[in-house]
């Protein structure tokens, strides 16, 4: 399931893949957004995660940052207060939110 992901970019122009080598910090963030694509594409659109998708996102990413990662209930009332637009789906601009608050848990900043 996981792909390399520290020295391969995809290039938005011409849509091929070509070898550069990431900063961590660029690492980190083609982490997301692969791990995002694998999830939102196991059903339905591959474009948002559905419920069952953030459901197994949580359980097998997040297991040590997300409080009760996983309780199923914990996890609905997790997704509802981040699907803003109350669609049953999360864009990754919806997930990004989760993302960013337990960045901020995990650093120690307050909010
Ligand atoms: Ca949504």
């Amino acid at each position: 399931m996981q792909e390399s992901c520290c020295t391969t970019s995809l290039d938005h122009s011409s849509g091929k893949q070509r070898q550069v080598l990431l900063s961590s910090m660029e690492a980190a963030i083609s982490v997301l957004v692969s791990q995002f694509k694998v999830f939102a594409g196991k059903d339905g659109s591959s474009d948002t995660l559905s419920r069952d998708e953030f459901h197994s996102l949580v359980a097998s990413q997040l297991p040590n940052f997300v409080k009760n990662a996983s309780n199923p209930a914990a996890v609905d009332k997790l997704m509802g207060s981040l699907d803003e637009n109350k669609d049953g789906e999360l864009t990754f601009m919806e997930f990004w939110h989760l993302i960013g608050t337990l960045a901020i848990q995990h650093g120690g900043f307050s909010q």
